[in-house]
């Protein structure tokens, strides 16, 4: 879990981590060293110009005053001439835009030059090495006037907050060797280039930096340009809005280019054959780069020199073999390749065996890719491998206990995949410096983490994480060995008894506890302090005794466990950083206590299914940050306060079903401005629904008003919702007719804009709502989104069924039984063409069914039973899975799967009409556009995507 999560903030990190490591691999030589002769006059004064167009605040070039320029800071001149061949004011601190003017609690002033660049510069004909970096210059334009600057060798202007365009005549510097004009990624200012055509005159260059320069203007050629720079060593255009990776067929002159990095643009297509042909690359970086399709045929021997190759974060597919064809056949018999990151691609197939003869080899990561089948037996002769990482892929098979041999290895990661077999001490048995080791299968029962009881390990890890393992019954003693462990995770590892003391008493180390899906059980410490920010969860054990209070944490879980007692008042007192809390599913009894409210970093909090009772939401205080809220399944009381929504002004989800909420429900209350569940179902709340007004309507996704006793119609609102999907009112009293205008209801024309748990929740809970969309209840978690339902029944309603029902075209569940509808069924509903559940029963609706109806194949569920139909049953395609109960109840009809057959049916040949005979043909027709449609799509694949996707949660009422 934490290597996806670490995915979504890596960007930004990694853009760090790349330009400053670029930052040490300067090829030009830097300035000479000082000496004590005096300077020219003329380029003295150019350097008193040059100073008095900065801006100095910290007095940082004090120094330049008096005849010896040569010694002042960061001037070098040349011996014995005396002229002035360096400037190198690099700065020490952080300049950029958004330390300006923060926090200027301290009266230091950091070393940061601003102001502009005086044109006094061109009188320094011998100035060689400019380095101006790290100040900043708060937007001003590269001068034009520096590519006049002949002699210049070294230019520097990174992380200078420089902006505009740069300057073509930059084109003029022949004699430059090194540019490095990156921007820095936090800044306000941008640069620019309107084309690259300038580079060509660039002929000595050796370093060529633009990180984070928006080069989209020249996205078509930039190749081009770049590939005349024969001299080039370095190459970085990390983050520079290139959207082509352009083929290029001539050959490539370049020699000694050793590093390239083209990470964080946008080519969204494959890599070019001649990125894998610049034989003399030592380190390659296409990172996070939108690369798809298969990587280009490489040639043997053709990657020899290469050291590192990144090509993490893209859609890359097919096979690793042409990669490990570049690195075999190389001289020595062994490529260079230190450290080969895949991680996130779509690359699959079987690891190849030559991976294992790369024996310089030190990182390997390829997490997060389909790749299949075993680990390659040579793996375990990469004696150097210090960082292993094959985490979630389609793996199989056993790892080999050679693994034990990789004395140099200190993570090891072999999390999700479909391992099996047993992991012994002999897997560890040289793994001295192993610091982190994850592991999981597919499912339980496959894999085992089978050691002595007394084993010593002879690592000391920091970071464990195992699940789908089984290592149980007995807590894993050797753990408690491990002094530096700060994140264990024994998820569903058959673990059962209590949980040993040894453990409890590295709580304040601890930041992350998982020991979920055990068969854990006795009491649980009172008091204890965890890391702080720590999350613990201890979900799906059988731990008693009443709720702890442990300081630090900040995600708690111990859903599905048997808590008892109170939930304590004083909980806020110890913890005041709580975010999520779930003891869903225990045996919590008592008053909720209103001070719970005071968890004011509360976010989510999840405390169904216990036996708390109290009046909901009595003497609460504002919970500003709460968004998902879950009490259903309580003896909660009282009626819900109108304040709701300023008591929680920013809940998304709030579900208080199955308690004994009563009184009636304000309009207030469903203002809440970003509430997309609501969940008020099987409580005694009375009187009409409220109208619902916007922010709110448009918020609404799911409505629960399920079995209260509500009264009045159909609130019309609700039909102009526009995400409005699950709306299930069953149960009730609601009386009058069903307005015309449901066929407005947008929500039920797509699947699509529906409620999400915020992603910080994802990984822990889903939350569930129990609908009845078969014949019975069903629980929905992350399928939610693809119900799209109305029910309407046990209600008072009467009147006909709205014809415009048949537009909502992504309907699956319907239900409208017993009521008091009259009037035929509708004679478009095979419109719905995902109609899955169809519930009319109980009714007095009248008339035929509709032969057309036998089109509807994914109408899996059909109950007419107990109306006025008549006529024959369409006895065709779906409708032969029907059983009698389906159409019982009805005296008028006639033929299978009923006993009355249609011939011996009184008034059956009186259809025989010309009327009746019109309406026949026309359903015929239906009959086969629909059977078209519906077999053209693939019945049995199309039913099997949505209905097997929809194959929810086992039934809580089961
Ligand atoms: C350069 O000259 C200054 C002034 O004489 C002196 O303080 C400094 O140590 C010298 N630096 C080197 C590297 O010789
Ligand atoms: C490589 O050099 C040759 C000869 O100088 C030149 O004709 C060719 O265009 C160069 N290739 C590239 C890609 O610039
Ligand atoms: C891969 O492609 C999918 C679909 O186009 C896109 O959503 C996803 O962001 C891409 N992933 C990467 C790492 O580029
Ligand atoms: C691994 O999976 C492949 C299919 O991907 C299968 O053919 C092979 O038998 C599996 N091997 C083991 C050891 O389960």
């Amino acid at each position: 879990m934490g290597s996806r999560k670490a995915t979504s903030v890596l960007s930004p990190l990694l853009f760090l981590a790349l330009t400053f490591y670029a930052e040490s691999t300067d090829p030009t030589p830097g300035p000479i060293s000082n000496s004590t002769i005096a300077c020219n006059a003329k380029e003295r004064a150019a350097l008193l110009r040059f100073k008095d167009g900065l801006i100095d605040p910290s007095g940082w070039l004090s120094s330049w005053r008096g005849p010896t320029c040569c010694h002042w800071t960061g001037v070098t001149c040349d011996e014995p001439s005396g002229h002035v061949t360096a400037i190198e004011l690099t700065s020490p601190e952080f300049c950029t835009d958004y330390t300006f003017g923060g926090d200027s609690s301290e009266s230091y002033t950091p070393r940061c030059l601003s102001g502009e660049l005086s044109k006094a510069l061109l009188d320094m004909e011998h100035l060689q090495y400019l380095d101006l970096s790290n100040n900043n210059f708060q937007g001003i334009a590269v001068p034009e006037f520096i590519g006049s600057m002949k002699s210049l060798r070294h230019l520097n202007l990174s992380y200078a907050s420089f902006g505009g365009f740069i300057p073509a005549s930059l084109g003029k510097l022949s004699s430059l060797r090194y540019l490095d004009l990156t921007v820095d990624p936090y800044s306000i200012r941008g640069l620019w280039v309107s084309d690259l055509h300038w580079l060509s005159g660039l002929s000595s260059l050796n370093s060529l930096r633009l990180v984070g320069v928006n080069l989209s203007r020249a996205s078509d050629h930039w190749f081009d340009e770049v590939a005349q720079l024969s001299s080039l060593v370095e190459l970085s255009l990390f983050g520079c809005e290139l959207s082509k990776f352009p083929n290029h067929s001539q050959p490539l002159n370049f020699t000694s280019l050793t590093s390239v990095d083209f990470s964080s643009n946008n080519f969204h297509s494959s890599i070019p054959k001649w990125v894998f042909e610049i034989g003399s690359l030592v380190e390659l970086q296409i990172m996070d780069a939108n690369l798809v399709g298969d990587l280009p045929a490489i040639q043997e021997a053709s990657l020899c020199n290469l050291r590192k190759l990144h090509l993490a974060f893209n859609n890359l597919t097919g096979n690793i073999q042409g990669i490990a064809t570049g690195l075999s056949g190389c001289r020595n018999s062994s490529s260079a390749l230190e450290v080969l990151d895949l991680t996130v691609n779509k690359f699959s197939g079987a690891l190849p065996d030559p991976l294992g003869f790369l024996r310089y080899l030190r990182v390997l990561q390829l997490s997060e890719n389909t790749f299949s089948g075993p680990i390659p037996s040579s793996l375990v002769s990469l004696s150097r491998l210090e960082v292993l990482d094959l985490s979630f892929n389609e793996m199989n098979g056993t790892i080999p206990n050679g693994i034990g041999r990789l004395s140099e290895l200190t993570t090891l990661n072999l999390f999700s995949n479909s391992w099996e077999g047993n992991v012994s001490e002999d897997h560890f048995h040289n793994l001295t410096k192993l610091t982190g080791i994850s592991l999981s299968s597919a499912k339980l029962g496959l894999l085992a983490f089978r050691v002595s009881r007394n084993w010593m390990p002879v690592f000391d890890l920091e970071s464990i994480r195992f699940s789908n393992c089984i290592m149980g019954p007995r807590f894993p003693e050797w753990l408690k060995h491990q002094k530096n462990l700060s994140t264990i995770v024994l998820s569903r590892t058959e673990i059962s008894g209590r949980i040993p003391n040894w453990l409890w008493i590295i709580s304040p180390q601890i930041e992350q506890l998982d020991l979920s899906g055990n068969r854990i059980a006795g009491d649980l410490p009172p008091r204890l302090s965890f890391g702080y920010f720590s999350r613990v969860n201890l979900a799906s054990n059988r731990l008693e005794g009443p709720f702890p209070l442990w300081s630090g944490v900040n995600e708690l879980s111990f859903r599905n466990n048997l808590l008892s007692g109170e939930f304590p008042a004083v909980a806020h007192l110890h913890l005041p950083e709580l975010k999520y809390l779930d003891v869903a599913n225990n045996s919590l009894t008592g008053k909720l206590p209103s001070s719970i409210s005071k968890l004011k970093s509360l976010a989510y909090l999840d405390m169904s299914q216990n036996s708390l009772s109290g009046k909901v939401f009595s003497n609460w205080t504002e919970m500003p940050n709460l968004k998902i809220l879950d009490l259903s399944r309580n003896n909660l009381s009282s009626s819900i306060p109108g304040k709701m929504c300023s008591l929680f002004p920013s809940l998304e989800w709030l579900k208080l079903s199955m308690n004994g909420i009563s009184g009636r429900l304000s309009s207030a209350t469903l203002r809440c401005p970003r509430l997309s569940t609501l969940d008020l179902g099987e409580n005694r709340l009375h009187g009409p629904i409220p109208k619902w007004t916007l922010p709110n309507l448009d918020a609404i996704s799911e409505l629960i008003l399920r079995a209260n006793n509500f009264t009045g119609g159909f609130s019309e609102e609700l039909c102009h919702s526009k995400n409005l999907h699950v709306l299930d009112l069953s149960d009730n009293h609601l009386s009058g007719s069903i307005p015309g205008c449901v066929a407005d209801m947008v929500g039920m024309k797509s699947y699509g804009h529906y409620y999400q748990l915020p992603l910080e929740f994802r990984s822990f809970y889903k939350g569930s709502i129990e609908l009845n969309t078969k014949q019975q209840q069903m629980q929905y978690l992350d399928l939610i989104p693809l119900v799209n339902m109305i029910d309407l029944s046990r209600n008072t309603l009467s009147g006909e069924i709205p014809e415009g029902i048949t537009r909502l075209s992504f309907l699956g569940v319907l239900r409208l039984s017993e009521n008091r509808l009259s009037g035929n069924i509708p004679r478009d509903l095979p419109l719905l063409t995902r109609l899955e559940t169809l519930d009319l029963s109980m009714n007095r609706i009248s008339g035929t069914i509709p032969a057309s109806m036998s089109s509807m194949t994914f109408l899996v569920h059909l109950n007419l039973s107990y109306n006025n139909l008549s006529g024959p049953i369409p006895w065709l395609n779906q409708f032969r899975t029907y059983n009698m109960t389906v159409f019982e109840g009805n005296p008028g009809l006639c033929g299978l799967p009923l006993r009355n057959s249609c011939s011996t049916h009184g008034g059956q040949e009186g259809l025989d009409d010309d009327g009746a005979r019109e309406n026949r043909d026309k359903d015929d027709r239906l009959i086969d556009l629909w059977f078209y449609i519906s077999t053209g799509s693939g019945f049995f694949a199309g039913f099997w995507s949505v209905c097997g996707l929809l194959v929810a949660r086992r039934s809580w009422t089961e």
